[in-house]
């Protein structure tokens, strides 16, 4: 075999390894949760590098979309949105201060995706 193209083998095998190492590190980083034993997830959890926690999905009705997610900073809550009838919107919004006490609430009264009231 010639040189060069043991050198090209070598390069194609190191970007395999790696691509399968962060394949195996996203997914790490990202696990999943089948709380009803469908075989589909329904809690998604996101992590940085630093392993902080960076986001929180679920899918409380099992109907495979989600309709609840909490954001986090720092790694607590800072962010909550809730889609309460399962339409796609999220019509709850909550912030929180670093104490991880609700800031304020936002509510979608009338599904038009924006926030109206402010409590
Ligand atoms: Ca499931
Ligand atoms: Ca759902
Ligand atoms: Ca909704």
């Amino acid at each position: 075999m010639k040189l060069a193209t043991r050198l090209i083998i070598l390069v194609l095998f190191i970007a395999a390894a790696a691509t399968l190492v962060l394949f195996i590190a996203k997914d790490k980083m990202n696990p999943t949760i089948d709380r009803n034993n469908d075989g589909k997830p329904d809690v998604w959890t996101h992590y940085n590098w630093s392993n902080e926690i960076t986001a929180l999905e679920k899918d409380r009705n099992y109907d495979g979309t989600v309709d609840h997610k909490e954001v986090f900073k720092n790694g607590k809550i800072d962010e909550l949105v809730v889609d309460m009838n399962n339409d796609g919107i999220f019509e709850v919004r909550s912030t929180y201060d670093a104490n991880g006490k609700i800031a304020t609430m936002e509510r979608d009264l009338n599904n038009d995706g924006r926030y109206e009231r402010k409590t």
